[in-house]
């Protein structure tokens, strides 16, 4: 079993994603990670859809490897409103999905907003587009053009007064182009926020610090892995992206020490995580390797990309071997975790440069299909290579 290698799959959003099934095969993978998008949250997955997502990927001579996500609602992180409905519709979910074989399931913690960018189109000196976050845009953002009661309390005063010279000195479209990417909504939808909509959602957490949100994750944790375990099902939290608060929001998968009370506090192989080196990789403080050393028996599922920081807390998304993440020595570590645990572990290149033909297209920022298979292909041939070595 000296050859044991990652899974590779590709995310689909759905039948309306520019990147088709039949992009996703001809990429190599074997495996497709998705969701039923369509379903509003809190709703259960129900036997017949599932089925029938599965069946077009299977179609396509590919296995539906992981959900991504099943999300939980805003009233379940909230404990508020419908959450104990919203609790029995994901258990029904989790054993609808299992009993049409699904054995990976994806979903986050983060209140509100998922990931956050200040640019989705940065370019690189090669000319393709990364995702990039800009500290300072970011304050402006929050301070000035969302106006959230209370950023001011957020930040230092210095960054205050230097994210109001970089609203001096930024032009009309570029604050536009800010003030819209902030409010994008989930990865896989072209929708955004309206500032209303985003500060009545803060207003619902207004009461609700980290500790209490930990509580929340707890509480319906204790609810859902008994069930998990009970179906056969693993599950893997995503850590937060970006790893620390974000508009006065309490984020709590965000650092070494969150991770260990989340498996530690309801301890079973059912309770997992979602390794994500470009989330978790934009905290100094992340030790990669040592996360795969020390949670290994928990990971279901890896997240594999690349950022580059500065230390005003500047990131953008590099080449996927190129970055402040020593992706040599993750894959390493990954390939010596798998073969320890006689496993091959599901893996998606996590976002990718928008490149060649798709500067033309409009694709979900991330998601584009060049940019994908390029660092798929790149993390092959790492991993190709270093079989070799173990
Ligand atoms: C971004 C993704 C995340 C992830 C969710 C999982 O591109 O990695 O949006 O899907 O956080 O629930």
């Amino acid at each position: 079993m000296n050859d044991i290698r990652m899974y590779e799959t590709m995310r689909w959003f759905g039948p309306h994603d520019a990147t088709g099934l039949k992009d996703i095969r001809q990429a190599g993978c074997k495996g497709v990670v998705t969701a039923l998008h369509e379903i509003p949250v809190g709703d259960a997955w129900t036997v017949e859809e599932i089925k029938k997502r599965k069946s077009l990927i299977e179609a396509e001579g590919m296995t539906w490897t992981v959900v991504e996500s099943l999300p939980v609602s805003e009233d379940i992180k909230r404990q508020a409103g419908a959450y104990k409905t919203h609790i029995e519709n994901y258990k029904k979910s989790l054993e609808n999905l299992s009993a049409c074989g699904l054995k990976v399931i994806t979903y986050n913690f983060m209140p509100v907003l998922d990931w956050v960018r200040t640019d989705i189109s940065y370019t690189m000196p090669t000319g393709a587009k990364a995702l990039y976050f800009e500290r300072l845009a970011f304050v402006a953002f929050d301070v000035f053009m969302l106006k959230r009661p209370d950023a001011v309390n957020d930040y230092t005063s210095v960054e205050i007064k230097q994210a109001e010279q970089w609203l001096a000195a930024s032009s009309g479209q570029i604050k536009q182009q800010v003030f819209q990417n902030a409010l994008l909504g989930l990865p896989g939808t072209m929708g955004r926020f309206t500032p209303e909509e985003v500060l009545a959602a803060l207003k619902g957490y207004h009461e609700i610090n980290a500790e209490k949100l930990r509580k929340h994750l707890i509480y319906f944790l204790q609810e859902i892995i008994p069930v998990a375990e009970k179906a056969g099902l693993k599950m893997a939290i995503h850590p937060d992206d970006p790893p620390y608060p974000v508009l006065g929001l309490p984020r709590i998968v965000s650092s070494e020490k969150d991770l260990n009370d989340i498996l530690e506090t309801v301890p079973s192989q059912a309770n997992g995580l979602c390794y994500c080196t470009g989330s978790l990789g934009v905290r100094a403080d992340n030790d990669l390797i040592g996360i795969i050393k020390r949670f290994g028996e928990h990971i279901h599922f890896l997240h594999l990309r690349n950022i580059r920081k500065d230390d005003t807390g500047n990131f953008y998304e590099s080449d996927h071997l190129d970055g402040d993440a020593d992706m040599f020595g993750i894959v390493r570590e990954l390939l010596l975790l798998m073969k320890r645990r006689n496993i091959s572990l599901p893996m998606r290149p996590d976002h990718g440069h928008q490149m060649l033909d798709d500067l033309r297209k409009t694709t979900y920022p991330g998601y584009s299909a060049i940019g994908r298979l390029k660092a798929l292909a790149e993390l092959r041939g790492l991993q190709h290579g270093l079989v070799k070595t173990l």
